[in-house]
């Protein structure tokens, strides 16, 4: 099962939820304007085929890519183990000065949890990663999680979601 890129997109682009979301053949392009720290900034996101048989497809989508949003679920260390590679994978091939965030999502799945949040924050904190945990379920830290990434970047910004994995750009316009 998916770690919920597509559930992530839909709760920060829509505010929903779906309990069984589909899981992605091709690429979903969407877009998001948000106000952060008095700028309005504009996502465009692709949401794109986690399944290992669309990796090749990757470098595609992160290669102009200013940010990314690595997804796990909290209660799959196999999940957490494949991000652990796209990171790596990232950092090898990707934009030198990407801004990278890793999110432990299913965070409302506690009583089924597998990869402990110390574990994950200090593998952030060694890759120089932001890290949050989050639920598309319960909406918990999700707007926080692109909104740190909204910070960073002027003008157009790509940002992935990986290891089931997403893209988006993003354009940042100051206030009037
Ligand atoms: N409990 C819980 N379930 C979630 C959460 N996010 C997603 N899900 C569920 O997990 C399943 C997979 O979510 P998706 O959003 O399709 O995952 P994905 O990463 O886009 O998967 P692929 O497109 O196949 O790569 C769906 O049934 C979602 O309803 C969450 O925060 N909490
Ligand atoms: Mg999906």
């Amino acid at each position: 099962m998916g770690a919920g890129k597509s559930s992530l997109v839909l709760r920060f682009v829509k505010g929903q939820f779906l309990e069984f979301q589909e899981s992605k053949i091709g690429a979903a392009f969407f877009s998001s304007t948000v106000s952060v720290n008095n700028s309005t900034v504009k996502f465009e996101i692709w949401d794109t085929a986690g399944q290992e048989r669309y990796h090749s497809l990757a470098p595609m989508y992160y290669r102009g890519a200013a940010a990314a949003i690595i997804v796990y679920d909290i209660t799959s260390p196999d999940s957490f183990a494949r991000a652990k590679k796209w990171v790596q994978e990232l950092q090898k091939q990707g934009n030198p000065n990407m801004v990278m965030a890793l999110a432990g999502n299913k965070a409302d799945l506690e009583d089924k949890r597998k990869v402990t949040a110390e574990e994950a924050r200090l593998y952030a904190q060694e890759n120089g990663l932001f890290f949050t945990e989050t639920s598309a379920k319960t909406a918990v830290n999700v707007n926080v999680i692109f909104y740190e990434i909204g910070k960073f970047h002027c003008f157009v910004c790509f940002i992935l979601l990986l290891p089931l994995f997403l893209i988006f750009s993003f354009q940042r316009h100051m206030e009037q």
